[in-house]
């Protein structure tokens, strides 16, 4: 069945939601903390090793109690039931969206038109281990009898953005394999990529879902190319694999049947890391690695289909981010994780969240007069701190955080780890606290006169009162990526439930794949 079709703006809870936020809006996050000295802890908790605290916010608990309402008025709990059991939600395409079904670790049956997913879904994880498995021993040779030394994942938008970002996360976990990713198409990349490669050692897996983007498969045909200067047609089945829902066409392109990996029109392209599409993950980090990183994403989806409202992180996190949005009017939102590691999180990010809520017809098909999906952006602390948190901290606009830290670093360096959350969390305190007037006097009065003082005052106050999550994480594992991930696409789901959106179409790529083959210079 298809999502329940409510204005939220139309809910009694909305109406109480627009009263509450004038009372809100003035007061200041530092009153609410000497108002309630509990506040940290009663906005603030733990799943797994998760912990959220979310009390640096212009909310109180009544804020809270009303947003909730809001769920529950737009059916958040039917709009879950019917996520998870392969209800044909995605509307719009007909199709039912389960990317929860790829890291399913229960023993539950989960139906598409009848039929139980499940055995296909483990049929495919399997052939990946295998193959994983043969190319990380050296068993699977290229073409002349030489084992792989380096994989390139050819593939655009989703088909590249989830597995390049966790194949960059997750490479402390990593073989002896080197993984290059080759997306846009832009000839002189793939030239770059491919200079450093020996075609001999090389995998390359095709990536698309449909098997008919333009970029994908020029740059597939440029690599074609550029393999046989060196090796013969028949060659293409030892160094060439896809990944695909349209095998036919994968056939024509000259890979051999059993060198396909199938996907399934029930996992939309941002949400397909899940399933094949990760091969290069698979392949670069070992399957067991691979599948505790499935078993994330299954530890957070049943947190959220299971914790209460009030617990439950992505529901928590989504109405948070719907009270900026649409009562306070700020439009963007910025993540910043405090590693290295997750410095391609954003960019993934914007595809999931902007590509799923980027919407502005509801699910009657008529024209929203409400604001929905918002901007995100992002990069890594503390390099932020040296360049655009300048305008978060002392700009006009209200841009709410999600600083995202780990406990531990990897090599357990302390020292520098130790300096680095201490930005995570002096950042947090910097935007909720700011510098008063007094304040800045207080620092400056041995440093010159009044009059000097007094001109340079107004520029050195912060004004605070700003916005932040802070989600805390023991360790940057397999398991706490697969989950951290998980947790940004619930609470995708979750705005575009309460929007009363169609989350899982993108008619906006579609028009300019069908556009760019009309300019077409030929
Ligand atoms: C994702 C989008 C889009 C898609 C790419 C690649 O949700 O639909 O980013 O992943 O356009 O499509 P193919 O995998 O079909 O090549």
């Amino acid at each position: 069945m298809a999502l329940q079709n409510i204005n939220p703006t139309k809910t009694k809870a909305w109406k109480k939601l627009e009263n509450h936020f004038t009372e809100i809006k003035p007061v200041e996050m530092k009153t609410l903390f000497q108002k309630n000295k509990n506040r940290k802890e009663e906005f603030s908790f733990q799943f797994e090793d998760f912990n959220l605290d979310y009390s640096k916010n212009r909310i109180d608990q009544k804020t809270m109690d009303l947003l909730l309402e809001l769920a529950n008025e737009c059916q958040l709990t039917d709009a879950i039931e019917k996520y998870f059991s392969g209800d044909k939600i995605n509307t719009t395409e007909n199709r039912a969206v389960l990317h929860t079904a790829l890291r399913n670790k229960g023993n539950n049956a989960v139906q598409v038109d009848g039929t139980d997913i499940m055995p296909e879904v483990r049929e495919t994880l399997a052939k990946m281990e295998q193959f994983s498995n043969k190319v990380i021993s050296g068993e699977f040779k290229g073409y002349t009898g030489k084992a792989i030394t380096d994989v390139v994942n050819i593939g655009i938008g989703g088909s590249d953005l989830g597995p390049r970002m966790v194949v960059e996360s997750l490479q402390f976990y990593k073989n002896h394999l080197n993984t290059h990713f080759i997306s846009n198409v832009d000839g002189d990349h793939v030239v770059e990529v491919l200079k450093n490669l020996n075609p001999e050692t090389t995998l390359f897996i095709i990536v698309s879902k449909t098997f008919t983007t333009q970029e994908t498969l020029t740059n597939a045909l440029t690599v074609k190319k550029w393999f046989l200067q060196n090796a013969k047609e028949s060659d293409i089945q030892h160094n060439f694999v896809a990944v695909s829902t349209n095998v036919e066409k994968v056939l024509d392109f000259g890979i051999d049947a059993n060198n396909v990996f199938t996907m399934w029109n029930w996992v939309g392209g941002r949400y397909s890391l899940w399933s094949a599409v990760g091969l290069s993950i698979s392949l670069a980090i070992g399957f067991k690695n691979f599948d505790n990183f499935l078993k994330g994403g299954y530890a957070m989806d049943q947190h959220f289909k299971n914790a209460d409202f009030e617990k439950n992180i992505p529901v928590t996190l989504a109405l948070i981010s719907i009270w900026y949005n649409n009562f306070f009017g700020s439009e963007s939102e910025v993540v910043i994780p405090y590693t290295q590691y997750l410095e391609k999180l954003a960019p993934f990010l914007q595809q999931l969240s902007m590509e799923s809520n980027g919407k502005s017809v509801d699910r009657n098909g008529k024209p929203v007069n409400y604001q929905t999906g918002n901007i995100i952006w992002g990069n890594t602390g503390t390099n932020v701190q040296h360049a655009f948190m300048q305008l978060v901290h002392q700009g006009t606009k209200i841009i709410p955080v999600d600083f995202i830290g780990f406990k531990e670093s990897l090599y357990g360096n302390k020292e520098p780890h130790n300096k680095l959350m201490a930005n995570f969390y002096a950042q947090a305190e910097a935007l909720y606290a700011g510098k008063t007037a007094e304040e800045v006097h207080l620092d400056m009065k041995f440093h010159g006169d009044l009059k000097k003082i007094n001109a340079l005052l107004p520029f050195k106050v912060f004004e605070g009162n700003k916005p932040s999550n802070a989600i805390l994480i023991e360790k940057l594992t397999p398991k706490s990526l697969g989950s951290l991930i998980a947790m940004y696409e619930h609470k995708t789901f979750v705005q575009g439930v309460i929007w009363n959106i169609f989350s899982f179409d993108q008619f906006g790529v579609e028009l300019g794949k069908e556009l760019a083959h009309k300019f077409l210079v030929k």
